[in-house]
C-alpha cells in the first residue's frame, strides 16, 4: 500500500489526482470541489435546529460542534449540499436551506466579473488598482501628487505598471486625519478624474465617503465609487451610486478615522468583519445597487490592530465566502511595518507579499501605491491557480 497526503487547501490536488487516472476535466473538477472540506458557522439557530443538526451530523458522519444558538459544521461540500436543498433537507432544518444554498452556490461558482459603469472587469486574473492620492496629508505619499499634473504623471506610471483601475482620493483617511469639506474634496478630485477620462487613462474610481463628491466625480467620468466607510458616513451615497450604475467598493471599518483605533475590539475578527460587510451589501442592494456591481474590502488598517490585520489576511476566505469579489488594500500599511520593521517608504515588497497571500485566499482586486512589485508577486501567485473548467 502506498499513501499520499494530498494538499487539502485546494480542489486542484484532487482534480489532478483524478485527471491522472483518466477522468475528464469537468467531472474531475466537480468531484474535486465536492470532496473539498468546508466549515460553516451557523448562528442564531433555534434549540430544535441545533438538535436536528447534531442528529443529522451523527447520521451523515460529519462533525457538528454546538453551543447555545450556534453550530459549527465541518463536512465535505457534497455532504452539506442536501441541507441546502428544500427537497432533501431533514425535517426541522428547512430554515437553514436558503443561506446554505446561497453560500454553496457562490463557493462552487465564485464571481468572475465585476460590472462597473460602461464596462465589465474580468476577475480571472489579479486586477491591480493604482492609488492616486490628491491629498496634502495622505500617510504614505502625502503631498507628492497634490497637483493635477503630478497626479496624471503618477497615473500614467501606474497604468504602465499594469493597473486596470485608478483610485483617485481627495481626503486622507489615516487615523486621526481631519475631515475635508465637500467643496475642497471636489476641487481636488474632479479635475484629475476629468483629465484621466479625457486622456483615456482608467477606468477611474473615486475614493470618497460623500454623496456630493461621488456625484461630481461620476459627472467627471468616474466609473466606480470606493467608500472606506462602507456606506455608513453618508446615507445618500448608495442611491447616487445606484442611480449612476457605477461599480461600488464597500470597505469595512468601524467608526470614523478619528475614532476607529478605539473600536478595534473583536472576538473573532474575520467572522465579525464578514458579518458586518454582509450587512453593508444587504443595505446597498436595498438602496438599488445591483449585486454584480458590488465589491467588498476587509479594510486592512481600519479599526484593526496589527495582529487582527494578520488574522484577517490569513482568514480572508471567510470574507470571500460572502460571494462578492474581494478587494484588499494592504499597501504600505502600519501592520506590514510591524512585521518587517520597515518605514512606510520601504513597504512595497511587504505589500507585494501580502497581495500574493490575499490572492491565494480569494482576493481578486489589489489597491496599491507601487504596481510593479505587486504585479510581479501576483503573477507568481496567479500562476499557481487554475480556473475551474
Ligand atoms: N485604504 C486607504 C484608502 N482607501 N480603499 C479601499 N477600498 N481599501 C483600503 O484598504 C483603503 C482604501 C488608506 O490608504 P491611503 O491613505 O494610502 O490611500
Amino acid at each position: 500500500m502506498k499513501l499520499t497526503a494530498l494538499a487539502a487547501h485546494t480542489p486542484e490536488a484532487v482534480r489532478a489526482a483524478l485527471a491522472a487516472r483518466g477522468w475528464d476535466a469537468q467531472p474531475a473538477w466537480f468531484a474535486a470541489t465536492g470532496v473539498q472540506s468546508l466549515v460553516v458557522l451557523l448562528e442564531d439557530i433555534t434549540a430544535a435546529e441545533r438538535e436536528g443538526l447534531v442528529r443529522w451530523g451523527a447520521k451523515a458522519g460529519t462533525d457538528v460542534l454546538t453551543g447555545e444558538g450556534w453550530a459549527l459544521v465541518g463536512a465535505a461540500a457534497s455532504r452539506l449540499a442536501p441541507l441546502a436543498r428544500p427537497d432533501r433537507v431533514p425535517p426541522g432544518l428547512e430554515g437553514l436551506s436558503g443561506e446554505l444554498g446561497r453560500f454553496l452556490a457562490a463557493y462552487a461558482d465564485p464571481p468572475r466579473r465585476w460590472e462597473i459603469a460602461g464596462r465589465t472587469v474580468a476577475l480571472d486574473h489579479p486586477v491591480i488598482i493604482g492609488v492616486v492620492n490628491v491629498t496634502p496629508d495622505s500617510f504614505s505619499d502625502g503631498g507628492r501628487f497634490a497637483t493635477t499634473d503630478r497626479a496624471i504623471a503618477q497615473a500614467e506610471r501606474l497604468v504602465a505598471d499594469g493597473c486596470e483601475l485608478l483610485d483617485v482620493g481627495g481626503e486622507s483617511t489615516r487615523p486621526g486625519a481631519a475631515p475635508v469639506p465637500v467643496e475642497e474634496e471636489v476641487r481636488r478630485v474632479a479635475p484629475v478624474i476629468e483629465q484621466l477620462a479625457h486622456r483615456g487613462l482608467g477606468p477611474v474610481s473615486v475614493d470618497t465617503r460623500k454623496a456630493a463628491v461621488a456625484r461630481a466625480a461620476i459627472a467627471a467620468g468616474a466609473a466606480v465609487v470606493n467608500d472606506v466607510s462602507g456606506l455608513a458616513f453618508d446615507p445618500g451615497l448608495a442611491r447616487v451610486a445606484a442611480a449612476a450604475g457605477v461599480g461600488v467598493i464597500v470597505m469595512h471599518m468601524r467608526g470614523s478615522p478619528e475614532t476607529m483605533d478605539s473600536l478595534a475590539v473583536y472576538r473573532h475578527v474575520a467572522a465579525e468583519v464578514a458579518a458586518e460587510l454582509r450587512a453593508v451589501v444587504d443595505g446597498a442592494e436595498a438602496c438599488g445597487v445591483a449585486r454584480e456591481r458590488l465589491v467588498v474590502d476587509p479594510g486592512f488598517g481600519f479599526a484593526k490592530t496589527a495582529e487582527q490585520n494578520f488574522r484577517l489576511l490569513d482568514e480572508l476566505a471567510t470574507v470571500a465566502g460572502l460571494g462578492y469579489p474581494v478587494a484588499v488594500g494592504p499597501s504600505r500599511k502600519r501592520f506590514l511595518g510591524a512585521a518587517t520593521g520597515r518605514p512606510v517608504e520601504d513597504r512595497d515588497r511587504a505589500t507585494a507579499v501580502a497581495c500574493a497571500l490575499a490572492w491565494q485566499r480569494g482576493a481578486r482586486l489589489f489597491r496599491v501605491h507601487d504596481a510593479a512589485l505587486a504585479r510581479e508577486a501576483l503573477r507568481v501567485a496567479a500562476a499557481t491557480t487554475t480556473s475551474p473548467t
